[in-house]
């Protein structure tokens, strides 16, 4: 069974951490709408959708994302690099726990999920101003002990990783070369967003399926033509948090 971890859109989104954007007025309710849609998808395309308890003195917690990374052997529990995000994977690991072993990042590391792209066996992980080389360390070494290889990638102009890289298919990734350094991803298969559209390297893979933003319509156009099979969805209101539809799911099998 695909399972995909949400969490609600918290009554305080409007005071989101903001790193690389300017802080726009917030349709609170409208984003709940774009939320409950993207959830939607995700069981349309097979997903069963477990809610973790809202939080809503957390304005973050909709991107539950960061808070962990979920393997086939275990899950670790992140250390969010935002010290306003602290408090998030506290109850995530608690459902967690019912799906795997457990295991944690913890201070002075600090990983958030946005920050790990899982190709096969290996976890590239972004260094970015969310994730630290201790981070990183802790991480290789729970998870290296399950065959895993941890490779630190830098990342530049943009809050994590898969901001500038995301899977799109079986060794295919979309990215933004100008936000990522692509050689250090071996051989995998790299469609570009479209230049007019820096920020539209996230997407999110679901089985042969890609989530992806409607407000990015030129690199849609691009992945289409690229033969990928995207389900669009409307997430321009969580997008001024700077979320992208990786970040509102915890996908993995159970
Ligand atoms: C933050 O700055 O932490 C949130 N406002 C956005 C987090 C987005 N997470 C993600 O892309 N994985």
């Amino acid at each position: 069974m695909l399972v995909a971890l949400t969490r609600p859109v918290s009554d305080s989104l409007e005071q989101c951490a903001l790193t690389h954007q300017p802080r726009h007025r917030l349709d609170v309710a409208r984003a709940r709408r774009q939320h409950a849609a993207y959830e939607e998808v995700l069981r349309r395309l097979g997903a069963s959708v477990v809610q973790v308890a809202a939080a809503h003195e957390l304005p973050d917690a909709v991107f539950i994302e960061d808070t962990a990374v979920v393997l086939d052997e275990l899950a670790v529990i992140t250390h969010p690099g935002a010290a306003s995000r602290r408090a998030e994977p506290g109850p995530v690991a608690a459902t967690l726990q019912a799906y795997r072993p457990l295991a944690e990042v913890r201070s002075p590391g600090t990983v958030d999920g946005g920050d790990v792209l899982r190709v096969d066996r290996t976890l590239y992980v972004g260094r970015s101003s969310r994730t630290n080389d201790a981070g990183i360390a802790q991480l290789a070494a729970l998870v290296e002990p399950f065959g895993y290889a941890v490779h630190p990638v830098e990342v530049r102009h943009c809050l994590h990783l898969k901001s500038a890289v995301s899977e799109i298919g079986t060794r295919r990734v979309l990215a933004n070369p100008a936000w990522v350094s692509l050689d250090r991803l071996g051989d995998c298969e790299v469609v570009a967003v479209d230049p007019s559209e820096p920020a539209a390297a996230n997407a999110l893979r679901v089985e042969d399926s890609v989530v992806f933003p409607a407000h990015h319509p030129a690199t849609l156009d691009r992945l289409r033509g690229a033969g990928v099979v995207v389900v669009p969805v409307e997430c321009d209101e969580l997008a001024k948090a700077e979320g992208g539809v990786t970040c509102c799911s915890l996908l993995f099998r159970h």
